[in-house]
């Protein structure tokens, strides 16, 4: 079936936009308050925050509350700009435009982030994180685990607010994968990070590191055989009518992080700074119900639509490719040294895994 792509005019756009982005904001200071002659700031001013995903995703839903309630918290007096994936650019170039203050928030996931803040990596470990909600839960709000990652944001430029769970990741392809030998030799797309890669070659396949937008058209045209994301992402990229079969492992959830240009949040007002971190606290709590629902009601939609297979691995089948994803824990630690390896005892000592 040939579907026109959620993304087709991404580069055009997104190359407009950041040049207007970048030509509006000089240092970074545009979409901060003015000050007055009395040093009280100007109001309202606009907070740019940028987003990984398309309309209609967790993040879109998210950055739609998240707007909300700034606004509702300020009385009116920050308003957000919210950009969808494709009005800016890739995750990558979304970091970049954050790191130099073209815009103030974006959400940045470890998936391509670890290259540049090598602790994010973490994230991309398989059968590692606690499987249950409420202890995942606990742990990704526990301010310890968040500020354990803080020092590597900073040196990017970048300020961690916190992490947000969207879901299972799960993977497509043409055939079910139900063994680590199911890998073997299988073109299989991931985000573009070395520990995003390292998961998948620790099974056997042959990693694709590709941006998001590619996604569609490389399993379209054949260039890869598989990818794994969360249920609602591939409903909305339309993966699920260009691949067989979805493969439900539970070995790893997304996590994303929502990051803030450095400086920008340290110049923040006290009284904005409050209005910024009570509702990321907030956030941080909805998101899991959030993502659970739309997860659920994207797999209804795959299912009614047909033409693709669902398979949920026993635990027998997660246990051998547990087995097989420890050599990617080796490679993320050699990548963070004792401050990867401290996490990972964190996240275990949790997760008893
Ligand atoms: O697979 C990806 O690249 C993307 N997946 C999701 C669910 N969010 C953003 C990320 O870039």
């Amino acid at each position: 079936m040939t579907k026109r792509h959620p993304l087709l005019s991404f580069s055009l756009v997104a190359t407009a936009a950041v040049m207007l982005l970048t030509g509006c904001s000089d240092n970074g200071s545009s979409s901060a308050a003015q000050s007055t002659a009395n040093g009280k700031p100007e109001y309202p001013v606009t907070w740019r925050f940028a987003l990984e995903e398309i309309e209609g995703s967790v993040q879109h839903l998210y950055a739609q509350q998240f707007r909300e309630q700034v606004e509702a918290l300020s009385g009116g007096r920050i308003e957000v700009d919210v950009f969808p994936y494709g009005s800016l650019g890739t995750s990558a170039q979304l970091t970049e435009l954050t790191r130099n203050g073209s815009v103030n928030l974006a959400f940045a996931s470890p998936g391509h982030l670890a290259d540049t803040v090598p602790e994010t990596g973490l994230f991309n470990l398989h059968f590692l994180l606690p499987e249950e909600q409420e202890p995942a839960r606990r742990l990704l709000e526990a301010p310890a685990f968040i500020s354990a990652f803080e020092p590597a944001y900073h040196n990017a430029g970048l300020q961690l607010l916190g992490f947000v769970p969207e879901g299972w990741m799960t993977w497509t392809a043409n055939n079910p994968l139900r063994t680590p030998s199911d890998f073997q030799g299988l073109r299989f797309r991931t985000m573009t990070s070395e520990t995003a890669a390292e998961a998948f070659r620790s099974y056997g396949a042959d990693p694709v590191q590709t941006p998001f937008a590619q996604v569609y058209s490389d399993l379209q045209l054949g260039n890869i055989d598989g990818q794994s994301n969360p249920v609602f992402a591939i409903e909305e990229m339309g993966f699920h009518e260009v691949q067989n079969v979805l493969t439900m492992a539970r070995a790893s959830r997304f996590i994303a992080s929502v990051v803030a240009n450095e400086d920008w949040f340290a110049g923040l007002p006290s009284q904005e700074r409050k209005w910024l971190e009570e509702t990321i606290a907030q956030l941080s709590e909805e998101a899991w119900t959030l993502q659970e629902d739309l997860n659920k009601e994207r797999l209804e939609t795959i299912l009614e639509q047909g033409g693709i297979r669902v398979v949920r691995l026993t635990e027998d089948e997660r246990a051998a490719f547990r087995d097989a994803s420890l050599p990617a824990r080796q490679r993320f630690i050699e990548l963070t040294g004792e401050k990867g390896q401290a996490l990972i005892q964190r996240a275990t000592s949790i997760a008893g895994n």
